[in-house]
């Protein structure tokens, strides 16, 4: 039998593989990417101890390589076969996200690695939205985007091959996962001919631009991919030396010491050439907007108790201001959130001991060389030194953060609503699966790390 590579191989290939091919179609990407290499060099060398603490728990290596990128699909054909694609690289559908609320029509996922080991291998992770054309009330434009997106194959035959053959064997030799990366990659190429014509785009433009954006294409062009900073304020304040527009504020939590869940910052989408067709076999040229930048800053994840807190937080601090589109309040948002977000305890310890935040547990050097008799308590250990607690990362996304990203993205013009409808249980058969609770996974990969310290702890004969 071939040997077959590791499914996070595979993923970590195609990352880098998206990666150089979207530096190379969105040269401002590559610009953000030095940028944020070049903070992220300082941050560590400005902070030691925080470097350490990486390195220690290994997950200094995965910064530099780490992103997201996100992708709007059509149909429920695309996206269950989107799953089956992103399972053979390890990546799994994890939370709903229902942005009808933020005046988007699209319910979304992310596909990521869930297991810690695969994470620290590559975290790379998709957010994968689907057009949600209930949500159009023009039953005429409903009904030819539709007919639109059934003529389109967005997968080459080669993906499709190669995942059949993938399901069926649990498996890809090398030689089939890099023709695996080749193909995939496809589906996330850029398309600068349009598959309609201009009258049509414009009247799926006109009901929302998203929809333009999803049905007037080939493909689902991927519209951002996102690198990690370890300080996100500084890339903010750095990108327009580096001739890149912010968007007004940052998405999420304030600034604070002890980074929380995740936060965010885009530039604005660029408005690209693209060609229509004229309806006598030619061309006729137009624009489209659709492409941007995006850098994140991950923080702990929160447990739902944390996470209850923090949703009620910034609930309460955009009472107080509301950001507008235009960044002309954003000095007062952000100083609303810093206050509001006072209430939100801002160390390892109170974080830990209030059950807000999920925790990956060590030995210590002491508790390396100590034993101890079973059914030790856990903080008792900690106070006497034999374990010790570092965050574990937020590998998710926010809904309230998303839609402000999608916002950056449609420009600052109306905004529309929509009634809020989540649906989770249209997304989950159109998937085909469900979605992952991201809470259990957080919560099993703390417990696993403490079951290994008090493994290793009441196990190993007593030191001498
Ligand atoms: C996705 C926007 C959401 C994030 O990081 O929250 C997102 C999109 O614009 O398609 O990527
Ligand atoms: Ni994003």
């Amino acid at each position: 039998m071939t040997k077959h590579v590791k499914s996070s191989d595979i993923r970590s290939a195609f990352s880098a593989a998206m990666s150089a091919m979207y530096r190379n179609e969105v040269p401002a990407y590559g610009a953000l990417m030095d940028l944020v290499a070049r903070v992220n060099e300082k941050a560590l060398a400005n902070e030691p101890d925080f470097k350490a603490r990486l390195e220690a728990t290994d997950n200094l290596k995965r910064i530099s390589e780490e992103r997201h990128g996100a992708i709007r699909l059509g149909t429920a054909g695309e996206l269950a076969m989107m799953r089956r694609v992103f399972a053979v690289m390890g990546m799994y559908p994890v939370g709903y996200y229902d942005l009808s609320t933020a005046g988007v029509p699209v319910h979304s996922t992310a596909f990521r690695p869930v297991g810690d080991k695969a994470l620290k291998r590559n975290p790379f992770r998709v957010f994968t939205s689907l057009l949600r054309l209930d949500l159009i009330a023009d039953q005429e434009l409903r009904a030819d985007a539709a007919r639109i997106l059934e003529t389109r194959r967005i997968f080459t035959a080669g993906a499709v091959e190669l995942t059949e053959k993938a399901e069926k064997d649990s498996g890809l030799s090398k030689d089939d996962a890099d023709r695996f990366v080749a193909n995939v990659l496809e589906t996330f190429r850029w398309h600068d001919k349009a598959i309609v014509d201009g009258e049509m785009y414009h009247r799926l433009h006109d009901a929302h631009r998203l929809i333009a954006d999803v049905v007037s294409f080939k493909g689902p062009h991927i519209n951002h991919l996102t690198p990690r900073t370890l300080d996100i304020d500084r890339v903010q304040a750095l990108m327009p030396d580096y001739d890149i527009a912010p968007k007004a504020i940052v998405e999420g939590p304030p600034t604070r010491k002890c980074a929380i869940l995740l936060r965010q910052t885009s530039f604005k989408a660029l408005e690209e050439a693209v060609a229509f067709e004229d309806g006598k076999g030619g061309w006729k040229t137009g624009s489209h907007t659709a492409r941007f930048g995006e850098i994140e800053q991950r923080g702990i994840a929160l447990t739902p108790k944390g996470r209850g807190l923090y949703d009620t937080l910034l609930d309460a601090s955009r009472k107080v201001v509301r950001p507008a589109a235009d960044g002309s309040n954003a000095k007062a948002y952000e100083a609303a959130l810093i206050e509001t977000f006072q209430a939100f305890p801002d160390d390892w310890k109170t974080i830990r001991a209030e059950g807000l935040g999920y925790f990956s547990y060590s030995l210590t050097e002491k508790g390396s060389k100590t034993s101890i008799p079973a059914g030790s308590d856990i903080d008792a250990l900690i106070a006497d030194g034999l374990i010790q607690f570092d965050p574990i990362v937020y590998e998710d996304f926010l809904p309230v953060s998303a839609a402000g990203i999608f916002q950056s993205n449609l420009g600052d013009g109306a905004q529309q609503d929509f009634v809020a409808s989540p649906n989770q249980q249209r997304f989950e058969t159109d998937l085909g699966a469900k979605v992952l609770n991201e809470f259990d996974h957080y919560a099993g990969i703390e417990q696993s790390s403490l079951d290994v310290c008090l493994n290793a702890l009441t196990r190993r004969p007593a030191a001498e």
